[in-house]
Order: structure tokens, then C-alpha cells, then sequence
């Protein structure tokens, strides 16, 4: 994908292809009016008088005359309009057969194949979002859960955006009075003091790593995160799995060795995205070749995952094969990731010594959750602690300050790279120059965030991940 031209009118079908109750495609360029008017014909009047913003019935003819669908026609005016251009969608009845006809129809009379995100490209294009709205679109139609949902709707009203320009411009005034006295030194400007330049850099410093420091959490809300169920066999592990998932998916009975395989499914949990994985129980002592390859995939599933519950059965005093357990899942786990303990059954009188759990664990009283999958008791407990965890990683705190992409991070990271090198050089008292190049650096940074400088090749990779229509 390489369109950077706007000259060609492009159409697609802009609803997913299937059947359904009605069925866009969707046409935006210089020739919309006048090469849907060849093919649209309206119950009442001309195509091309219509006004902005107004829906219109009528039929879709081929060039034969012959009648495609009967229609509802959407008109949109440059420039307001999803891409800024004049736009067309027309609602046909939903069928493959159908929109497929019509948009057949008008390639034949004159529009293109829309690439992958070539609306929204246009959008940018021509002004309507920047990149980092832009980006948003994206996000806001592949979130996974309503966190993600709303932290696309936020980036796409455009408030990661007024973060990055009010950064930008900050930059921009230092940058500004720097190459004002190298250009003019006959005016007998001032430039900063040491004190000065660290004052000014030091804000916007700060402000870039709240951002780079949100991004963790920003991942989790975008991506969702993973959680593993770890404990010795018959603990309650699938019960609790399928507790969690409202219905029973795995397998449970009351004969050890049940589950023999890690499985995953995906849930809300608190309105974050969970990808839960139940394991088969880890025991050093699997003997057959099918435990073995079920504990692999369980020491995978540890390597992989964000957060996991450890379970012991509280009717049952703790033994060799909770510790083995523990002993695996802190060694196979990521360091930092961490490990929220479960007491199942508490619906049974109890038999676990909490300080032997406490000792084996390092929990403290607080941190050892008590939970029934017969009751259900803990289990809304157990998803607020989930919660909490996810949200442990902060936000930058001001409006906006939530980076969820990478392409972000890394240009933020870079710009604070950047600056730093700048402040070192200015003082080590270097040429003025070579300060300068490096804001100079850090600016492009933050103006290729939100696309006020960009490649094509940067607009391929992020708008090749659109579907077509979009
Ligand atoms: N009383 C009681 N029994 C439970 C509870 N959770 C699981 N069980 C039982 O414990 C046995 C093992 O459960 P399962 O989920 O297969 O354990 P896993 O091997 O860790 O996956 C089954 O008979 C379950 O019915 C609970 O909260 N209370
Ligand atoms: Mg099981």
C-alpha cells in the first residue's frame, strides 16, 4: 500500500461481508457525486442538488438499467465528512451478492479499490484526525474489552494528541529562542543559564517519562492481560476456571490427574481483557508421555503469563506437593510478575495452617484469599484484587496521559534520549549547534507522534493493519 494521491474517488464495502440486516459501501473522492448519480436513482430528485447530510431513497441500476437493489442513500460534503472529501454511503439490503454488485458497479463507473484504511488515511490526510487519532480508529474497533474501548475513545477524541502538541510546543519555544540567538547574535539575545535550560528540560522530561511509565498499564487496557491457575492436582484449579468463565469448560471430578493439558479462554474480568489459562497440575512426577507434554505446556503457559493464582485446599493441611508447586511456579515465572494465593473450599471445615501457607508463600494474612467455587465466596473478591493489580502501574495523571501503543513509547523514549543528550551537551558548554540538533531531534519525535511529519512507509505500516472500508 502506497496512495498517498488524492485524486482518485475510492469505494468499498464497508460492513463486514455476510449476511445481515443491511450491508455500506462506502465512496469518498473528487468524483462521488457525479459517479454514484450515473447508478443511484432517487425516488424523488437529483443526486447532485442534494444537501449535506441528508439520507435519500431509491434503486441501484447496472449500466444495463437493470435494478440492483433498492437503497438508502447517505451524502456527506467535503469537508464534513469522515475523510474530509464528499462521501457517499449507500445502505443495500445486506448480502454478498449484493454489495459485491455494487460495488462492481461503481468500479465500472469510474471509483477504485480502496486499500486497507484508505478512508481513515484520507481523514489524515486531509486533516480531519492526526495520526494518533488516526491510530484510535484502529484501536476502538479490535478492543478486546470495554477498558480498551474506553481508552481508545479518549486517544480518538484527540486528548493524547493536545498532550503531545502541548509538549511539542513547549519544545518548540526553547528551540525557537536557541536558534534565535545563533542567527541573530548581533541582537544580543540571552541564552539560558545552566539553571535555566535544566528548568525548562527538566518539565518536559518529566512529562514524556509519566507517559513512557504509563505505557505498562496503557498495554494492559489495549492488550488485556494473562493469568494462570497453578496448584497440585485436585486443589480446584478447573473449578475455579470454570467458576471464573460462568460455565464449565473444563473438565472437573474428584480423581487427581484430571486436566492434562493447559487450556485458555478469554473473559472479561472488571471490564479488563483476561486470557485465563487452567494448568495441568505441575508435579515433578508426571509419568506418562501425555503428562509430560501437559506439563510442558504448563511451564510455557508460566513463561508467558502476567499474573497467576496460586491454589491450595484449605480443607487439607499444606504437603510436599503444594510446595513442589510453589518451588516450580517461582522459579518458572518471570521475577517481577506477580502471585496473588488462593485457599479453596472454604466451604469445608478447615485443616490448613495459614502460618504454614504464610511461610511457604512470604504472603501476609491479608494477601491469602479465601474462596469457594461450590459458594462462590471470594470470587468477587478475587476479581477486585485483579483488578487492583492491573491498575498498579499509573497513569501519567493528567488528561490524556495514557500511552497504550508502542510506536508511542518508543518515540517518547527516544525524545527523552534526545533531550538528555542536548542538556549534557549544553553543559559541557558544546557548540550551540550541537544542542540544537539534538531538540531539534526530540521535536521531530514528538511532531511524527501525532503525524505533523511522517514517511509514507510509516503511514503503510499503521494503516496496513485497517480492514478495507474503514
Ligand atoms: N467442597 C468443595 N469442593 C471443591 C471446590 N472446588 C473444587 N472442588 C472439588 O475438588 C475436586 C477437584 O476439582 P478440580 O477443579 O478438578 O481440581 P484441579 O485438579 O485443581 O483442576 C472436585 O471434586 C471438585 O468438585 C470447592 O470450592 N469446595
Ligand atoms: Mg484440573
Amino acid at each position: 500500500m502506497s496512495n498517498i494521491s488524492l485524486e482518485d474517488t475510492i469505494a468499498a464495502i464497508a460492513t463486514p461481508l455476510g449476511e445481515g440486516g443491511i450491508s455500506v459501501i462506502r465512496i469518498s473522492g473528487p468524483e462521488t457525486f457525479s459517479i454514484a448519480a450515473k447508478m443511484f436513482h432517487p425516488a424523488k430528485g437529483n443526486l447532485e442538488q442534494f444537501s449535506s447530510h441528508t439520507i435519500h431513497y431509491g434503486e441501484i441500476r447496472d449500466r444495463d438499467g437493470q435494478v440492483v437493489d433498492q437503497v438508502l442513500v447517505s451524502l456527506f460534503r467535503a469537508p464534513h465528512s469522515y475523510t474530509g472529501e464528499d462521501v457517499i454511503e449507500i445502505s443495500s439490503h445486506g448480502g454478498l451478492v449484493i454489495t459485491k454488485k455494487i460495488l462492481d458497479v461503481l468500479i465500472q463507473e469510474g471509483a477504485r479499490h480502496a486499500e486497507p484504511g484508505e478512508f481513515t488515511k484520507r481523514a489524515f490526510l486531509n486533516g480531519k484526525i492526526d495520526l494518533a487519532q488516526a491510530e484510535a480508529v484502529l484501536d476502538l474497533i479490535k478492543a478486546k474489552s470495554d477498558k480498551a474501548r474506553q481508552a481508545a475513545l479518549d486517544q480518538l477524541s484527540g486528548s493524547l494528541s493536545r498532550h503531545f502538541k502541548s509538549l511539542k510546543d513547549d519544545l518548540m519555544k526553547i528551540y525557537a529562542h536557541m536558534e534565535a540567538y545563533l542567527d541573530f547574535p548581533e541582537e544580543h539575545l540571552e541564552v539560558y543559564s545552566n539553571q535555566e535550560f535544566h528548568s525548562k528540560f527538566a518539565a518536559i522530561n518529566r512529562e514524556m517519562s509519566g507517559l513512557v511509565g504509563s505505557f505498562k498499564r496503557g498495554s494492559i487496557l489495549r492488550e488485556g492481560i494473562s493469568v494462570v491457575l497453578a496448584g497440585k492436582p485436585n486443589v480446584g484449579k478447573s473449578s475455579l476456571f470454570n467458576a471464573l468463565l460462568a460455565r464449565d469448560r473444563a473438565l472437573v471430578s474428584e480423581f487427581p490427574g484430571t486436566t492434562r493439558d493447559a487450556l485458555e479462554e478469554a473473559l472479561e474480568i472488571q471490564g479488563f481483557y483476561v486470557r485465563l489459562t487452567d494448568t495441568a497440575g505441575l508435579s515433578s512426577t508426571a509419568s506418562s508421555p501425555v503428562d509430560q507434554m501437559g506439563m510442558e505446556r504448563t511451564r510455557r503457559a508460566l513463561k508467558q503469563a502476567d499474573l497467576f493464582l496460586y491454589l491450595v485446599d484449605g480443607s487439607a493441611s499444606l504437603d510436599e506437593g503444594d510446595r513442589l508447586v510453589f518451588e516450580e511456579l517461582k522459579s518458572g515465572r518471570p521475577p517481577d510478575r506477580p502471585i496473588l494465593v488462593l485457599i479453596n473450599k472454604s466451604d469445608l471445615r478447615p485443616a490448613l495452617r495459614l502460618e504454614d501457607l504464610q511461610r511457604l508463600t512470604g504472603a501476609g494474612p491479608q494477601e491469602c484469599l479465601k474462596v469457594s467455587t461450590k459458594t462462590r465466596e471470594g470470587l468477587d473478591d478475587l476479581e477486585k484484587r485483579i483488578e487492583a493489580l492491573l491498575l498498579s502501574g499509573k497513569p501519567s495523571g493528567k488528561e490524556g496521559g495514557q500511552v497504550t501503543r508502542l510506536r508511542h513509547k518508543n518515540a517518547l523514549e527516544r525524545a527523552c534520549g534526545a533531550l538528555g543528550r542536548a542538556e549534557e551537551a549544553f553543559v559541557r558548554q558544546e557548540s550551540l549547534e550541537f544542542v540544537i540538533v539534538d531538540i531539534k531531534a526530540a521535536l521531530d519525535e514528538l511532531r511524527e507522534l501525532i503525524g505533523e511529519i511522517y514517511s509514507e512507509d510509516l503511514l503503510d505500516v499503521i494503516f496496513s493493519e485497517f480492514c478495507i472500508g474503514k
